[in-house]
């Protein structure tokens, strides 16, 4: 069969919809595009290493908040999708998508060996006539540079003929209800021609616009761009904070002040630090490829330097608030309110909240934490439940809130805490009369 032959029948199958899809890594980002895949007619496997994803997702329980059970049940009940530990489905695989971690190594070097073993897998179960997509977010160069080369296995397959390989970036925001998988543009680079066609053959199915980038490189950088431009911005209001407090100005009013320009401005807001697996991790992909390169990415290095930065703030203003009310530190009973990465979901990954309790533990302080959404918060050596959220405010030193969930009781909280440091303007609304000192970034 020759070049045109090979593309032909796997195009064939994905435009039938017989192609067979394996996605590598059902998390917040591979269920998704499980479930989407599925919709769409495509026979699914969700290949994962941990049992009790597969579980879950062949007993149509979701484990991602969201994605709800009834969004795939039926593609289950049907045998459209199912999920295995068994790597040998990649056999019967025409299509697969690697969707599989990428974070920081201790020393904040790209940790790429969750990619390395998704690749090894794929190899291992490799055939002719398959297309290879990698969805993680990575450094440029990685797909053409490393994921290639070992899916050519020496040159037992032609780039473009036999096996075809592309990049597209994962964008999911959690919790966010307006944009998924489907209604979320995909950037798609191929590696060749051909492999740009097979991939958007399949993703043309699945989401409802596909953009096309001259090569997997692009694409890469596309997607570091988009969460460099994230954490560039939160460090810069985070910087803002700083400046503000120095100056005896509200960051929270002046931000919302530049935000009634209708144009050329986009509010981004002070916290108590950068949460989750993506913004402050992604953009430092970025920065190791340019040390290497010697040439530095002063804007990401900085940004990750303001923004790592906060959580010792938060603890400093927190001491000194203490120190107003002739109390100190060490012994004092402080109540962290909210400890997930940002409002509204359960995942605490990364979480800023974790460098303000190590703060707080460091100076001999006693600390508590409430949040409804993460019952039971493990970090490094530390691991704590969460108070019930009936408990009252009143027997703590100190209230710091680190995550601004909607379900909390800001009035009570009003009512009730002696001093409140707030991170994320959540009492704003009701700092009138409360009874609570509220400091604010
Ligand atoms: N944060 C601030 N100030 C802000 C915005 C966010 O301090 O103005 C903090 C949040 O509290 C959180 C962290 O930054 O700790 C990241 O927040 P995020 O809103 O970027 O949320 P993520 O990381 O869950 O999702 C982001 C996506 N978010 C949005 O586009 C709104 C998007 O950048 C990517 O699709 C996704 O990461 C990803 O997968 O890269």
């Amino acid at each position: 069969m020759n070049r045109t032959q090979n593309m032909a029948t796997l195009l064939e199958k994905i435009q039938s919809k017989e192609a067979r899809v394996v996605v590598v890594g059902i998390g917040y980002v591979g269920l998704p595009l499980v479930v989407e895949l599925a919709h769409a007619g495509y026979r699914v496997t969700g290949y994962d290493r941990d049992p009790s994803k597969v579980k879950q997702l062949n007993a149509s329980t979701s484990y991602i908040e969201d994605i709800k059970a009834e969004d795939f049940a039926e593609y289950v009940k049907s045998g459209k999708m199912d999920a295995s530990t068994d790597e040998s489905v990649i056999k019967e695989a025409d299509c697969v998508i690697l969707c599989v971690p990428t974070p920081l190594k201790k020393t904040k070097d790209p940790d790429m060996s969750y990619i390395e073993g998704a690749a090894q897998t794929v190899v291992r179960n490799q055939h002719k006539d398959m297309l290879v997509v990698l969805e993680s977010t990575t450094y440029p160069g990685t797909t053409r540079e490393y994921l290639v080369s070992e899916l050519l296995q020496g040159g037992k397959y032609t780039l473009g003929k036999d096996v075809h390989v592309a990049f597209s970036p994962e964008r999911v925001d959690p919790g966010n209800a307006k944009f998924g998988t489907r209604n979320t543009p995909k950037v798609v680079g191929g590696c060749t021609p051909a492999c740009m066609a097979v991939a958007k053959a399949l993703y043309s199915h699945i989401v409802n616009t596909v953009v096309d980038v001259s090569s997997p490189d692009a694409a890469e950088m596309s997607k570091l761009l988009e969460n460099t431009f994230r954490a560039v911005n939160i460090g810069l209001v985070n910087e803002f904070a700083l400046i503000c407090e120095r100056l005896g100005l509200d960051v929270w009013e002046v931000i919302g002040a530049a935000a009634t320009k209708p144009f050329g401005f986009m509010p981004f807001w002070p916290g108590p630090g950068l949460g989750g697996h993506c913004i402050p991790i992604d953009p430092l992909y970025l920065s190791w490829k340019m040390r290497g390169l010697k040439m530095p990415a002063r804007f990401i290095e900085l940004a990750d330097a303001v923004n790592t930065a906060m959580p010792e703030h938060v603890v400093e203003i927190t001491a000194r608030a203490l120190n107003e009310k002739k109390k100190s530190m060490k012994g004092s009973k402080i109540l962290i309110s909210g400890v997930a990465y940002k409002r509204d979901i359960s995942d605490f990954r990364e979480s800023p909240a974790a460098d303000v309790i190590e703060g707080l533990l460091k100076r001999g302080v006693e600390v508590s934490y409430m949040d409804s959404w993460v019952p039971v918060f493990k970090e490094g050596e530390h691991s704590f439940e969460s108070l019930k959220p009936d408990t009252s405010y009143a027997g703590f030193d100190a209230v710091i809130i680190v995550t601004d969930h909607k379900n909390i009781d800001y009035v009570r909280m009003a009512k009730e805490a002696d001093l409140i440091i707030d991170t994320r303007n959540a009492m704003r609304p009701y700092g009138e009369g409360a009874k609570a000192t509220i400091v604010r970034l």
